[in-house]
């Protein structure tokens, strides 16, 4: 396994994104990192921008801003395309809000060796969640097992957004016929890798509440999430031929 390039895709980051690519950078693993913004108000792509100025991280960092929010989602695949289009072989997602600790990436790296698709999971024996409200663990958790149920997969975490994919499953996958702007985003590729074939790992995570910024969670995303998992199941043989 050679090269590979986090996506972090950010909405109103500032507070956040310096500290989250200083603290993947001195982990020195020789990884990229493509900040996807969604013309951030805020002007979290200008921070970027300046920071790639800098010259520090040696054309490392990357930066692709998008002209509207369309969602987490919309913001992977265009970042996923980007990153086809080069020579990367594995693909690591990754929140901007420091919910992700970078001390996990080198443990996706090394298992990413000898699996397709690399999750951190909450719901593995060493997993766990900190300073969520117990409605919020309730929403996650019972999210999970909603979507593991109706689509029959094993997959304990199956909303989390700090995983890792080879460059083949990203191949694989039609990412135009991604129907899933938000959080459901994370729910239609695990499924659409697993129908592929390839062959899934969850390592532990702990998952931290963000400390700083909004959280972009809403009950649009909530409900499209609910909606979607319907879809994904009832079109899991389109999905499976390719259609
Ligand atoms: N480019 C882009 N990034 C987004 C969009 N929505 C969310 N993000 C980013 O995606 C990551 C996850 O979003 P969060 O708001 O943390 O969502 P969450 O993790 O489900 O919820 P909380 O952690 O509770 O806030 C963060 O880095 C956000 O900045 C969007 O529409 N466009
Ligand atoms: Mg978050």
């Amino acid at each position: 396994m050679h090269k590979g390039i986090i996506v972090i895709p950010t909405y109103n980051e500032i507070e956040n994104i310096e500290t989250i690519l200083e603290k993947v950078f001195v982990l020195d693993l020789g990884v990229d990192i493509l900040i996807v913004d969604d013309n951030s108000p805020d002007k979290t792509y200008a921070k970027v921008q300046e920071m790639i100025d800098t010259d520090l991280y040696k054309g490392a960092l990357h930066l692709m801003i998008r002209e509207n929010k369309e969602g987490l989602g919309k913001a992977y695949v265009a970042g996923f395309k980007w990153c086809l289009e080069r020579e990367y072989d594995f693909i690591i997602e990754m929140d901007a809000d420091l919910s992700h600790d970078p001390k996990y990436l080198p443990s996706f790296i090394e298992n990413i060796k000898a699996y397709d698709l690399v999750i951190g999971s909450r719901y593995v024996k060493g997993g766990g969640v900190v300073n969520w409200s117990l409605l919020r663990k309730f929403i996650s958790f019972g999210g999970s097992t909603y979507a593991r149920t109706i689509l029959g997969i094993s997959i304990k975490d199956v909303t989390g957004g700090f995983k890792c994919f080879r460059r083949e499953v990203l191949e694989a996958i039609d990412l135009d016929n991604i129907i899933s702007a938000g959080y459901a985003f994370q729910i239609e590729m695990n499924y659409r890798t697993i129908l592929k074939g390839f062959k899934v790992k969850e390592v532990p995570i702990i998952f931290e509440d963000r400390v700083a910024g909004k959280s972009k969670m809403s009950k649009k995303i909530f409900i499209e999430a609910l909606l979607n998992v319907v879809t994904l199941r009832l079109n899991k043989k389109a999905i499976v031929e390719g259609l």
